[in-house]
Protein backbone atom coordinates (compact mmCIF):
# COMPACT_ATOMS: atom_id res chain seq x y z
CA UNK A 1 0.00 0.00 0.00
CA UNK A 2 1.12 3.49 -1.06
CA UNK A 3 1.58 5.62 2.10
CA UNK A 4 0.38 8.87 0.58
CA UNK A 5 -2.96 6.78 -0.24
CA UNK A 6 -3.91 6.09 3.38
CA UNK A 7 -6.89 7.69 4.31
CA UNK A 8 -6.36 10.38 6.70
CA UNK A 9 -6.77 9.85 10.35
CA UNK A 10 -9.09 11.11 11.52
CA UNK A 11 -7.49 13.50 14.26
CA UNK A 12 -5.23 14.61 11.22
CA UNK A 13 -5.73 15.85 7.91
CA UNK A 14 -2.85 14.59 6.04
CA UNK A 15 0.65 12.01 6.87
CA UNK A 16 2.96 15.06 5.67
CA UNK A 17 1.87 18.91 5.32
CA UNK A 18 4.53 20.35 3.04
CA UNK A 19 5.14 24.05 2.63
CA UNK A 20 5.68 24.89 -1.46
CA UNK A 21 9.05 26.91 -0.08
CA UNK A 22 11.62 26.40 2.85
CA UNK A 23 13.54 28.96 4.68
CA UNK A 24 16.57 29.19 6.11
CA UNK A 25 16.36 28.30 9.91
CA UNK A 26 18.44 31.13 11.47
CA UNK A 27 18.35 32.27 15.07
CA UNK A 28 15.16 30.24 15.96
CA UNK A 29 12.91 31.86 12.73
CA UNK A 30 12.86 30.41 8.91
CA UNK A 31 14.29 33.36 7.15
CA UNK A 32 14.39 33.58 3.17
CA UNK A 33 18.19 33.06 1.96
CA UNK A 34 20.63 35.63 -0.24
CA UNK A 35 20.96 33.31 -2.50
CA UNK A 36 18.92 31.47 -5.73
CA UNK A 37 16.57 29.57 -4.34
CA UNK A 38 16.89 25.71 -6.07
CA UNK A 39 13.92 23.00 -6.14
CA UNK A 40 14.33 19.42 -4.36
CA UNK A 41 12.96 16.72 -6.53
CA UNK A 42 11.69 13.36 -5.59
CA UNK A 43 14.09 10.64 -7.41
CA UNK A 44 11.48 8.68 -8.11
CA UNK A 45 9.39 10.96 -10.19
CA UNK A 46 11.89 13.73 -11.08
CA UNK A 47 8.98 15.73 -9.63
CA UNK A 48 10.04 19.07 -7.62
CA UNK A 49 8.64 18.66 -3.69
CA UNK A 50 9.40 22.10 -2.65
CA UNK A 51 11.55 24.89 -3.61
CA UNK A 52 14.63 25.38 -0.71
CA UNK A 53 16.67 28.75 0.12
CA UNK A 54 19.87 28.95 -0.99
CA UNK A 55 22.59 30.73 1.92
CA UNK A 56 25.25 32.77 0.81
CA UNK A 57 28.42 34.00 2.42
CA UNK A 58 26.56 36.73 4.30
CA UNK A 59 23.76 34.10 5.26
CA UNK A 60 26.11 32.05 6.55
CA UNK A 61 27.74 35.17 8.72
CA UNK A 62 24.56 35.26 10.15
CA UNK A 63 23.74 31.36 10.95
CA UNK A 64 27.31 31.97 12.72
CA UNK A 65 26.81 35.04 14.82
CA UNK A 66 23.65 33.39 15.87
CA UNK A 67 24.92 30.23 16.86
CA UNK A 68 27.68 32.20 18.82
CA UNK A 69 25.26 34.20 20.35
CA UNK A 70 23.38 31.23 21.41
CA UNK A 71 26.47 30.09 23.02
CA UNK A 72 27.78 32.74 25.15
CA UNK A 73 24.32 33.72 26.13
CA UNK A 74 22.09 31.13 27.67
CA UNK A 75 23.36 27.25 25.92
CA UNK A 76 27.19 27.18 27.41
CA UNK A 77 25.59 28.43 30.91
CA UNK A 78 22.91 26.07 31.08
CA UNK A 79 23.00 23.28 33.23
CA UNK A 80 23.87 19.38 31.52
CA UNK A 81 20.26 18.04 32.58
CA UNK A 82 18.58 21.12 31.44
CA UNK A 83 20.38 20.75 27.99
CA UNK A 84 19.66 17.27 28.47
CA UNK A 85 15.84 17.70 29.18
CA UNK A 86 15.77 19.66 25.80
CA UNK A 87 17.41 16.42 23.59
CA UNK A 88 14.87 14.13 25.41
CA UNK A 89 11.90 16.82 24.41
CA UNK A 90 13.38 16.59 20.85
CA UNK A 91 13.40 12.35 21.10
CA UNK A 92 9.96 12.54 21.94
CA UNK A 93 8.86 14.62 19.05
CA UNK A 94 10.84 13.13 16.30
CA UNK A 95 8.68 9.82 17.99
CA UNK A 96 5.21 11.64 17.86
CA UNK A 97 5.94 12.93 13.99
CA UNK A 98 7.93 9.54 13.09
CA UNK A 99 5.44 8.71 10.64
CA UNK A 100 5.85 12.07 8.87
CA UNK A 101 9.42 12.08 8.83
CA UNK A 102 9.74 8.71 7.69
CA UNK A 103 7.53 9.49 4.38
CA UNK A 104 9.16 12.43 4.12
CA UNK A 105 12.67 10.93 4.20
CA UNK A 106 11.66 8.60 1.40
CA UNK A 107 9.93 10.94 -0.95
CA UNK A 108 13.11 13.36 -0.91
CA UNK A 109 15.89 10.75 -0.18
CA UNK A 110 14.12 7.74 -2.83
CA UNK A 111 14.80 5.11 0.05
CA UNK A 112 11.99 2.57 0.49
CA UNK A 113 9.63 3.33 3.46
CA UNK A 114 10.28 0.46 5.48
CA UNK A 115 13.60 1.39 5.82
CA UNK A 116 13.31 4.76 6.54
CA UNK A 117 9.81 4.10 9.25
CA UNK A 118 11.97 1.00 11.04
CA UNK A 119 16.16 2.06 10.88
CA UNK A 120 16.19 5.74 10.21
CA UNK A 121 13.64 7.20 12.21
CA UNK A 122 13.96 5.28 15.31
CA UNK A 123 17.42 5.72 15.09
CA UNK A 124 17.19 9.42 15.33
CA UNK A 125 15.63 9.07 18.38
CA UNK A 126 17.77 7.01 19.77
CA UNK A 127 20.50 9.03 19.17
CA UNK A 128 18.81 11.99 20.83
CA UNK A 129 17.64 9.86 23.91
CA UNK A 130 21.15 8.26 23.97
CA UNK A 131 22.99 11.55 24.12
CA UNK A 132 20.48 13.25 26.62
CA UNK A 133 21.58 10.55 29.08
CA UNK A 134 24.80 11.70 28.83
CA UNK A 135 24.26 15.48 29.05
CA UNK A 136 24.99 15.98 32.88
CA UNK A 137 27.40 12.81 32.84
CA UNK A 138 30.58 14.60 30.80
CA UNK A 139 32.30 14.31 33.98
CA UNK A 140 32.66 10.61 32.88
CA UNK A 141 33.15 11.20 29.34
CA UNK A 142 36.80 10.10 29.82
CA UNK A 143 38.35 14.04 29.70
CA UNK A 144 38.45 14.31 33.45
CA UNK A 145 36.38 16.47 35.61
CA UNK A 146 34.55 19.47 34.11
CA UNK A 147 35.09 19.17 30.31
CA UNK A 148 34.80 22.33 28.83
CA UNK A 149 32.66 22.63 25.45
CA UNK A 150 34.02 23.65 22.17
CA UNK A 151 31.75 26.39 20.98
CA UNK A 152 30.38 26.98 17.66
CA UNK A 153 29.90 23.77 15.27
CA UNK A 154 29.86 23.64 11.86
CA UNK A 155 28.43 20.29 10.32
CA UNK A 156 28.20 19.54 7.12
CA UNK A 157 26.20 16.17 5.93
CA UNK A 158 25.34 14.04 2.69
CA UNK A 159 22.10 12.23 1.15
CA UNK A 160 22.44 9.22 2.39
CA UNK A 161 20.72 9.15 5.58
CA UNK A 162 20.14 12.69 5.58
CA UNK A 163 17.56 13.13 8.86
CA UNK A 164 20.01 10.39 10.52
CA UNK A 165 23.80 11.88 9.84
CA UNK A 166 22.21 15.22 11.28
CA UNK A 167 21.37 13.20 14.36
CA UNK A 168 24.53 12.34 15.00
CA UNK A 169 25.97 15.68 14.57
CA UNK A 170 23.34 17.59 16.49
CA UNK A 171 22.46 15.18 19.37
CA UNK A 172 26.09 15.10 21.05
CA UNK A 173 27.21 18.16 20.21
CA UNK A 174 24.12 19.89 21.79
CA UNK A 175 24.46 17.60 25.34
CA UNK A 176 28.33 18.50 25.34
CA UNK A 177 26.60 22.17 25.31
CA UNK A 178 28.17 23.31 22.30
CA UNK A 179 26.16 25.42 19.45
CA UNK A 180 25.49 23.98 15.80
CA UNK A 181 25.30 25.83 12.18
CA UNK A 182 24.39 22.69 9.95
CA UNK A 183 24.48 22.35 5.88
CA UNK A 184 22.29 19.11 4.79
CA UNK A 185 23.02 18.07 1.37
CA UNK A 186 21.18 20.11 -1.64
CA UNK A 187 19.63 16.82 -2.85
CA UNK A 188 17.74 16.27 0.50
CA UNK A 189 17.20 19.35 2.47
CA UNK A 190 13.85 18.41 3.72
CA UNK A 191 13.91 16.58 6.53
CA UNK A 192 16.37 18.78 8.35
CA UNK A 193 13.75 21.72 7.71
CA UNK A 194 11.14 19.42 9.27
CA UNK A 195 13.70 18.86 12.09
CA UNK A 196 13.81 22.80 12.72
CA UNK A 197 10.00 22.67 13.07
CA UNK A 198 10.41 20.57 15.92
CA UNK A 199 13.10 22.20 17.38
CA UNK A 200 10.69 25.40 17.66
CA UNK A 201 8.17 22.67 19.20
CA UNK A 202 10.52 21.90 21.80
CA UNK A 203 11.30 25.39 22.77
CA UNK A 204 14.99 25.11 21.70
CA UNK A 205 16.74 28.75 22.82
CA UNK A 206 17.07 30.71 19.48
CA UNK A 207 20.17 29.98 18.02
CA UNK A 208 21.45 26.91 19.25
CA UNK A 209 21.08 24.76 16.08
CA UNK A 210 20.98 26.77 13.05
CA UNK A 211 20.00 24.76 9.50
CA UNK A 212 21.87 26.49 6.57
CA UNK A 213 20.78 25.12 3.05
CA UNK A 214 22.75 25.23 -0.22
CA UNK A 215 25.46 23.61 -2.38
CA UNK A 216 28.87 22.64 -1.94
CA UNK A 217 29.94 26.79 -1.59
CA UNK A 218 27.58 26.80 1.11
CA UNK A 219 29.06 24.18 3.08
CA UNK A 220 32.70 25.69 2.11
CA UNK A 221 31.86 28.94 3.44
CA UNK A 222 30.35 27.23 6.94
CA UNK A 223 33.92 25.37 7.49
CA UNK A 224 35.76 28.16 6.59
CA UNK A 225 34.23 30.56 8.69
CA UNK A 226 36.80 32.23 11.15
CA UNK A 227 34.19 31.74 14.30
CA UNK A 228 33.65 28.21 14.01
CA UNK A 229 35.29 25.88 16.59
CA UNK A 230 34.48 22.37 15.52
CA UNK A 231 34.39 21.10 12.06
CA UNK A 232 32.31 18.07 11.86
CA UNK A 233 32.07 16.31 7.79
CA UNK A 234 30.35 13.33 6.42
CA UNK A 235 30.84 12.44 2.79
CA UNK A 236 32.84 12.04 0.20
CA UNK A 237 37.32 11.77 0.83
CA UNK A 238 37.74 14.13 -1.88
CA UNK A 239 35.67 16.57 -0.19
CA UNK A 240 36.89 15.46 3.15
CA UNK A 241 40.67 16.13 1.94
CA UNK A 242 39.77 19.88 0.83
CA UNK A 243 38.30 20.72 4.15
CA UNK A 244 41.39 18.90 6.29
CA UNK A 245 43.91 20.92 4.27
CA UNK A 246 41.52 24.41 4.79
CA UNK A 247 41.39 23.68 8.31
CA UNK A 248 45.24 23.22 8.98
CA UNK A 249 46.22 25.41 10.63
CA UNK A 250 43.67 26.46 12.70
CA UNK A 251 42.69 25.64 15.96
CA UNK A 252 39.24 23.82 14.82
CA UNK A 253 38.65 20.85 15.52
CA UNK A 254 37.80 18.42 12.91
CA UNK A 255 36.62 14.93 12.57
CA UNK A 256 35.79 13.63 8.77
CA UNK A 257 33.27 10.47 8.43
CA UNK A 258 34.54 9.20 4.79
CA UNK A 259 34.10 6.87 2.25
CA UNK A 260 34.30 3.14 2.64
CA UNK A 261 34.82 -0.44 0.52
CA UNK A 262 34.55 -2.58 3.03
CA UNK A 263 34.76 -6.24 2.36
CA UNK A 264 32.31 -8.91 3.58
CA UNK A 265 33.73 -12.24 4.07
CA UNK A 266 32.05 -15.36 4.04
CA UNK A 267 34.06 -18.32 5.65
CA UNK A 268 33.44 -21.93 4.26
CA UNK A 269 31.98 -22.57 7.68
CA UNK A 270 29.64 -20.15 7.47
CA UNK A 271 25.66 -20.60 8.48
CA UNK A 272 25.29 -20.40 5.15
CA UNK A 273 21.32 -18.89 5.25
CA UNK A 274 21.82 -15.87 8.07
CA UNK A 275 25.34 -15.20 5.59
CA UNK A 276 22.84 -14.70 2.50
CA UNK A 277 20.61 -12.30 3.67
CA UNK A 278 23.58 -10.67 5.51
CA UNK A 279 25.50 -10.14 2.19
CA UNK A 280 22.24 -8.78 1.06
CA UNK A 281 21.23 -6.34 3.54
CA UNK A 282 25.39 -5.36 3.38
CA UNK A 283 24.85 -4.05 0.23
CA UNK A 284 21.35 -3.47 -0.83
CA UNK A 285 19.92 -1.76 2.22
CA UNK A 286 19.24 2.20 0.93
CA UNK A 287 20.46 1.13 -2.63
CA UNK A 288 24.12 0.83 -1.24
CA UNK A 289 24.16 4.32 -0.67
CA UNK A 290 25.96 3.20 2.67
CA UNK A 291 29.51 4.29 3.51
CA UNK A 292 29.80 1.34 5.41
CA UNK A 293 28.20 -1.25 2.68
CA UNK A 294 29.66 -4.64 2.10
CA UNK A 295 30.71 -3.78 -1.64
CA UNK A 296 33.52 -6.12 -1.63
CA UNK A 297 32.21 -10.13 -0.83
CA UNK A 298 35.25 -12.39 -0.06
CA UNK A 299 33.59 -15.88 -0.68
CA UNK A 300 35.89 -18.76 0.58
CA UNK A 301 36.36 -20.46 -2.97
CA UNK A 302 34.85 -23.76 -1.83
CA UNK A 303 31.79 -22.79 -1.50
CA UNK A 304 31.76 -19.91 -4.22
CA UNK A 305 29.41 -21.20 -6.66
CA UNK A 306 27.00 -22.13 -4.43
CA UNK A 307 26.65 -18.58 -2.73
CA UNK A 308 26.53 -16.92 -6.12
CA UNK A 309 23.43 -19.00 -6.80
CA UNK A 310 21.78 -18.26 -3.74
CA UNK A 311 22.60 -14.59 -4.23
CA UNK A 312 20.95 -14.43 -7.37
CA UNK A 313 18.17 -16.63 -5.95
CA UNK A 314 17.39 -13.86 -3.12
CA UNK A 315 18.49 -11.40 -5.32
CA UNK A 316 15.80 -12.01 -8.12
CA UNK A 317 12.97 -11.77 -5.41
CA UNK A 318 13.90 -8.12 -4.14
CA UNK A 319 11.33 -5.89 -5.68
CA UNK A 320 12.71 -2.43 -7.07
CA UNK A 321 10.08 0.69 -7.17
CA UNK A 322 7.85 3.48 -5.55
CA UNK A 323 9.69 3.82 -2.39
CA UNK A 324 6.47 4.74 -0.54
CA UNK A 325 5.05 1.36 -1.13
CA UNK A 326 5.77 -0.70 2.04
CA UNK A 327 6.85 -3.66 0.04
CA UNK A 328 9.75 -2.22 -1.63
CA UNK A 329 12.94 -3.42 -1.00
CA UNK A 330 15.28 -0.85 -3.44
CA UNK A 331 14.37 2.82 -3.98
CA UNK A 332 15.35 4.93 -6.05
CA UNK A 333 18.92 6.24 -6.64
CA UNK A 334 19.45 9.81 -5.23
CA UNK A 335 20.13 11.95 -8.22
CA UNK A 336 20.66 11.91 -11.56
CA UNK A 337 24.43 12.74 -10.71
CA UNK A 338 24.70 9.73 -8.35
CA UNK A 339 22.89 7.49 -11.24
CA UNK A 340 25.58 8.35 -13.65
CA UNK A 341 28.72 7.50 -11.53
CA UNK A 342 27.07 4.39 -10.58
CA UNK A 343 26.45 3.58 -14.22
CA UNK A 344 30.08 4.73 -15.14
CA UNK A 345 31.57 2.64 -12.58
CA UNK A 346 29.76 -0.71 -13.74
CA UNK A 347 30.28 -0.24 -17.43
CA UNK A 348 34.05 -0.16 -16.42
CA UNK A 349 33.76 -3.42 -14.87
CA UNK A 350 32.55 -4.80 -17.80
CA UNK A 351 35.78 -3.29 -19.89
CA UNK A 352 38.06 -4.82 -17.41
CA UNK A 353 36.81 -8.48 -17.90
CA UNK A 354 34.61 -8.90 -14.57
CA UNK A 355 31.20 -10.88 -14.86
CA UNK A 356 28.36 -8.83 -14.78
CA UNK A 357 24.28 -10.32 -13.34
CA UNK A 358 21.77 -7.54 -13.18
CA UNK A 359 18.82 -8.72 -11.10
CA UNK A 360 16.27 -8.61 -14.26
CA UNK A 361 13.53 -5.90 -12.74
CA UNK A 362 11.44 -3.79 -14.38
CA UNK A 363 12.73 -0.42 -14.45
CA UNK A 364 9.91 2.89 -13.90
CA UNK A 365 10.18 5.03 -16.83
CA UNK A 366 10.92 8.66 -14.60
CA UNK A 367 13.17 8.78 -11.70
CA UNK A 368 16.25 7.28 -11.29
CA UNK A 369 16.77 3.70 -10.72
CA UNK A 370 19.74 0.65 -10.60
CA UNK A 371 18.82 -2.66 -11.03
CA UNK A 372 20.78 -4.87 -8.12
CA UNK A 373 24.12 -5.79 -9.65
CA UNK A 374 26.95 -9.02 -8.85
CA UNK A 375 30.09 -8.63 -10.55
CA UNK A 376 32.13 -12.25 -10.47
CA UNK A 377 35.36 -12.87 -11.94
CA UNK A 378 36.21 -9.77 -10.19
CA UNK A 379 39.94 -9.16 -9.20
CA UNK A 380 41.72 -6.83 -6.67
CA UNK A 381 43.10 -4.23 -9.41
CA UNK A 382 39.53 -3.58 -11.29
CA UNK A 383 38.27 -0.30 -10.18
CA UNK A 384 34.88 -2.02 -9.45
CA UNK A 385 37.00 -3.47 -6.76
CA UNK A 386 38.50 0.06 -5.54
CA UNK A 387 36.51 2.80 -5.87
CA UNK A 388 33.63 3.32 -3.81
CA UNK A 389 30.34 2.75 -6.16
CA UNK A 390 28.02 4.19 -3.68
CA UNK A 391 25.20 2.02 -5.38
CA UNK A 392 23.41 -1.69 -5.18
CA UNK A 393 26.72 -3.09 -7.02
CA UNK A 394 28.25 -6.13 -5.12
CA UNK A 395 31.86 -7.10 -6.28
CA UNK A 396 32.49 -10.83 -5.75
CA UNK A 397 36.01 -11.73 -5.07
CA UNK A 398 37.38 -15.43 -3.64
CA UNK A 399 39.85 -16.39 -1.23
CA UNK A 400 41.54 -19.54 -0.07
CA UNK A 401 42.90 -18.93 3.50
CA UNK A 402 42.13 -16.79 6.19
CA UNK A 403 45.49 -14.84 5.40
CA UNK A 404 44.24 -13.96 1.67
CA UNK A 405 41.25 -13.02 2.76
CA UNK A 406 42.67 -10.73 6.01
CA UNK A 407 45.37 -9.17 2.96
CA UNK A 408 42.24 -9.00 0.21
CA UNK A 409 39.96 -6.86 2.72
CA UNK A 410 42.94 -4.91 3.64
CA UNK A 411 43.88 -3.87 -0.30
CA UNK A 412 42.02 -0.58 -0.14
CA UNK A 413 43.08 2.67 0.68
CA UNK A 414 39.45 2.58 3.11
CA UNK A 415 39.24 1.48 6.11
CA UNK A 416 35.82 2.32 7.69
CA UNK A 417 33.99 -1.65 7.57
CA UNK A 418 34.20 -4.96 7.54
CA UNK A 419 32.14 -8.27 8.10
CA UNK A 420 32.92 -11.57 9.00
CA UNK A 421 30.87 -15.04 8.66
CA UNK A 422 32.20 -18.02 9.91
CA UNK A 423 30.59 -20.58 12.71
CA UNK A 424 34.39 -19.88 14.63
CA UNK A 425 34.62 -17.55 17.20
CA UNK A 426 38.20 -17.86 17.31
CA UNK A 427 38.33 -17.19 13.67
CA UNK A 428 36.01 -14.41 13.39
CA UNK A 429 38.20 -13.06 16.71
CA UNK A 430 41.66 -13.39 14.94
CA UNK A 431 40.50 -12.46 11.55
CA UNK A 432 39.05 -9.18 13.11
CA UNK A 433 41.97 -8.85 15.33
CA UNK A 434 44.16 -8.17 11.75
CA UNK A 435 41.37 -6.33 10.09
CA UNK A 436 42.17 -2.66 9.32
CA UNK A 437 38.34 -1.25 9.93
CA UNK A 438 37.13 1.15 12.29
CA UNK A 439 33.87 -1.25 12.56
CA UNK A 440 33.79 -5.02 12.29
CA UNK A 441 30.34 -6.54 12.40
CA UNK A 442 30.88 -10.66 12.94
CA UNK A 443 27.69 -12.96 11.47
CA UNK A 444 26.13 -9.47 10.93
CA UNK A 445 25.90 -6.73 9.30
CA UNK A 446 24.81 -2.56 9.26
CA UNK A 447 23.87 -2.78 12.76
CA UNK A 448 24.26 0.64 14.40
CA UNK A 449 23.70 1.48 18.05
CA UNK A 450 24.24 5.10 19.70
CA UNK A 451 26.30 3.53 22.27
CA UNK A 452 28.55 2.16 19.48
CA UNK A 453 31.61 4.42 18.57
CA UNK A 454 31.48 4.68 14.29
CA UNK A 455 34.47 6.16 12.20
CA UNK A 456 37.35 4.63 9.87
CA UNK A 457 41.15 4.30 9.67
CA UNK A 458 42.92 5.44 6.57
CA UNK A 459 41.05 7.14 3.37
CA UNK A 460 38.06 6.75 5.37
CA UNK A 461 38.76 9.97 7.90
CA UNK A 462 39.16 9.90 11.17
CA UNK A 463 37.29 10.67 14.64
CA UNK A 464 34.63 8.49 16.41
CA UNK A 465 30.87 9.01 16.13
CA UNK A 466 28.40 7.77 18.59
CA UNK A 467 29.02 6.30 22.04
CA UNK A 468 31.39 8.20 25.09
CA UNK A 469 34.13 8.58 22.33
CA UNK A 470 31.64 10.95 19.99
CA UNK A 471 30.79 13.12 23.05
CA UNK A 472 34.54 13.56 23.38
CA UNK A 473 34.62 14.90 19.78
CA UNK A 474 32.58 17.82 21.03
CA UNK A 475 34.64 18.62 23.99
CA UNK A 476 37.81 20.28 25.07
CA UNK A 477 39.85 18.06 27.47
CA UNK A 478 39.70 19.18 31.49
CA UNK A 479 41.29 21.10 33.21
CA UNK A 480 40.23 24.03 30.54
CA UNK A 481 41.64 26.99 31.99
CA UNK A 482 40.13 30.30 30.08
CA UNK A 483 42.46 32.80 28.68
CA UNK A 484 42.92 35.70 30.59
P1 LIG B 1 30.13 15.29 -1.10
O1 LIG B 1 30.32 16.17 -2.25
O2 LIG B 1 31.28 14.97 -0.24
O3 LIG B 1 28.96 15.96 -0.22
C1 LIG B 1 28.82 15.82 1.18
C2 LIG B 1 28.38 17.17 1.76
O4 LIG B 1 29.42 18.14 1.61
C3 LIG B 1 27.16 17.78 1.08
O5 LIG B 1 26.40 18.50 2.02
C4 LIG B 1 27.82 18.73 0.09
O6 LIG B 1 26.96 19.72 -0.38
C5 LIG B 1 28.94 19.28 0.91
N1 LIG B 1 30.06 19.85 0.17
C6 LIG B 1 30.39 19.67 -1.14
N2 LIG B 1 31.54 20.33 -1.42
C7 LIG B 1 31.93 20.94 -0.27
C8 LIG B 1 33.05 21.76 0.09
N3 LIG B 1 34.00 22.06 -0.79
N4 LIG B 1 33.16 22.19 1.37
C9 LIG B 1 32.22 21.87 2.28
N5 LIG B 1 31.14 21.10 1.99
C10 LIG B 1 31.00 20.63 0.74
O7 LIG B 1 29.47 13.96 -1.56
P2 LIG B 1 28.50 13.78 -2.81
O8 LIG B 1 28.88 14.65 -3.96
O9 LIG B 1 27.14 13.94 -2.33
O10 LIG B 1 28.80 12.29 -3.22
C11 LIG B 1 29.95 11.96 -4.00
C12 LIG B 1 30.49 10.64 -3.57
O11 LIG B 1 30.86 10.72 -2.20
C13 LIG B 1 29.50 9.51 -3.59
O12 LIG B 1 29.42 8.90 -4.82
C14 LIG B 1 30.03 8.60 -2.55
O13 LIG B 1 31.01 7.78 -3.09
C15 LIG B 1 30.66 9.51 -1.57
N6 LIG B 1 29.79 9.75 -0.41
C16 LIG B 1 30.17 9.19 0.74
C17 LIG B 1 29.37 9.38 1.82
C18 LIG B 1 29.74 8.78 3.11
S1 LIG B 1 28.61 8.64 4.24
N7 LIG B 1 30.94 8.39 3.35
C19 LIG B 1 28.22 10.14 1.76
C20 LIG B 1 27.89 10.73 0.56
C21 LIG B 1 28.71 10.54 -0.52
P3 LIG B 1 26.07 19.39 -1.68
O14 LIG B 1 25.39 18.10 -1.47
O15 LIG B 1 25.10 20.48 -1.71
O16 LIG B 1 27.02 19.36 -2.81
Amino acid sequence: MNFLDYAPAPESQAILNLRSDYGLFIDGEFVAGRGTPFQTINPATEKQIAMIANANAADVDAAVAAARRAYTGAWSRLSGSDRGKYLFRIARLVQERARELAVAESLDNGKPIKESRDVDVPLVAAWFFYYAGWADKLDHAGLGPNPASLGVAAQVIPWNFPLLMLAWKIAPALAAGNTVVLKPAETTSLTALLFAEILQQADLPPGVVNIITGAGDTGQALVNHPDVNKVAFTGSTAVGRAIARSVAGTDKKLTLELGGKAANIVFDDAPIDQAIEGVVNGIFFNQGHVCCAGSRLLVQESIHDEVIDRLKDRISTLRLGDPLDKNTDIGAINSADQLRRITELTAMGEQEGAERWSADCAIPENGFWFAPTIFTNVSTSHRIARDEIFGPVLSVLTFRTPAEAIAKANNTPYGLSAGIWSDKGSRILAVADKLRAGVIWANTFNRFDPASPFGGYKESGYGREGGRPGLAAYLKPAPYLKPA
